[in-house]
């Protein structure tokens, strides 16, 4: 038990739900490994700015790895005829997309401890992979467009933002060479942009091998690249497990995949996920015990 362990272990004497008990056990559980991977820090700025930068996230060479196999896998899709341009048909900039179901390492960056912990911290236990995207940047392109990741929900964003995001920054990331544009503070306004927010956004600056996490309320975009080259970045896109996800990751995953990997995989893929379903009847044994969980305390 640690030192400071706010109360929470069970006792005989024990009058609380066993709902809260977990629920309680779920808070010490994020509050203890947040202490074992040293992410206080982190999670002052998350909380403070909305983002946080994780430097040596993993060794170096399992960023070059991971750029060379999104570049790899982007040169297959253009062969295919199946690119997808972020800038229009005109622009150089494209998405690699469906990653996690296209190589292994893709498994190993959404298990990665503490990019994952900080999700966690956002977004609770049961939050699930919504998208995990390759995004090439290219100089000519203009700047994305300001942003919350929190498509097609209404104002006010609900304070428990319904999805939050990891950059894998595989290559340096600066205002020249195309970094995420960023509105510190702005995940705390809960409303998506106004239309001259651009003019409040700073680059964030990030070395190679460094991961950037942030609340999905904050406001960001990706910038325009005005050096020659290619900005490579990935996005594991986390949402809640009501919101419907971008990518159908677990109809394309196989159970061999699943099994290569710990327990969690599963469930951040949607394996556990009780929608849509063909036989739905109120209480939905396989919704319903995740009924209590989403409620929060970062369930
Ligand atoms: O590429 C980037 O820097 C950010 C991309 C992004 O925010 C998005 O596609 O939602
Ligand atoms: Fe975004």
């Amino acid at each position: 038990m640690h030192h400071n362990q706010l109360n929470t272990e069970a006792s005989m004497t024990d009058t609380r739900h066993p709902a809260v008990i977990e629920s309680h056990q779920r808070l010490d559980r994020i509050r203890d490994e947040i202490v074992r991977l040293g992410l206080e820090r982190n999670i002052l700025d998350l909380e403070l700015y909305g983002y946080t930068v994780i430097e040596n996230a993993k060794p170096l060479s399992f960023f070059e790895e991971l750029r060379e196999t999104i570049l790899r896998l982007g040169e297959e899709d253009r062969k295919a005829g199946r690119r997808v341009p972020l800038s229009g048909p005109d622009g150089k900039s494209y998405l690699v997309t469906w990653l996690l179901a296209r190589g292994r390492i893709f498994e190993e960056a959404v298990m990665a401890e503490k990019p994952l912990a900080l999700i966690t911290y956002l977004m609770g236990e049961s939050c699930q992979i919504s998208s995990n995207h390759g995004h090439v940047r290219v100089q000519g392109d203009p700047p994305q467009g300001m942003h919350a990741d929190a498509p097609m929900v209404a104002d006010p964003l609900p304070e428990a933002s319904v999805a939050s995001n990891m950059m894998w920054v595989t290559d340096d990331f600066s205002l020249e060479s195309g970094s995420t544009l960023v509105v510190p503070g702005s995940h705390k306004r809960l409303t998506h942009p106004m239309p001259n927010a651009s003019k409040m956004a700073v680059p964030v600056v990030a070395k190679k091998g460094s991961v950037i996490v942030f609340n999905g309320n904050m406001w960001h975009s990706a910038g325009a690249r005005t050096i020659p080259g290619e900005r490579v970045g990935m996005t594991v896109y986390f949402n809640r497990m009501y919101v419907r996800p971008q990518e159908d990751l677990n109809a394309v995953i196989s159970d061999e995949v699943v099994a290569r990997n710990p327990p969690r995989f599963a469930h951040l893929i949607g394996r556990n996920n009780p929608y849509p379903t063909k036989d739905y009847a109120f209480f939905n044994p396989k919704g319903a015990k995740y009924f209590q969980r989403t409620m929060d305390p970062r369930g």
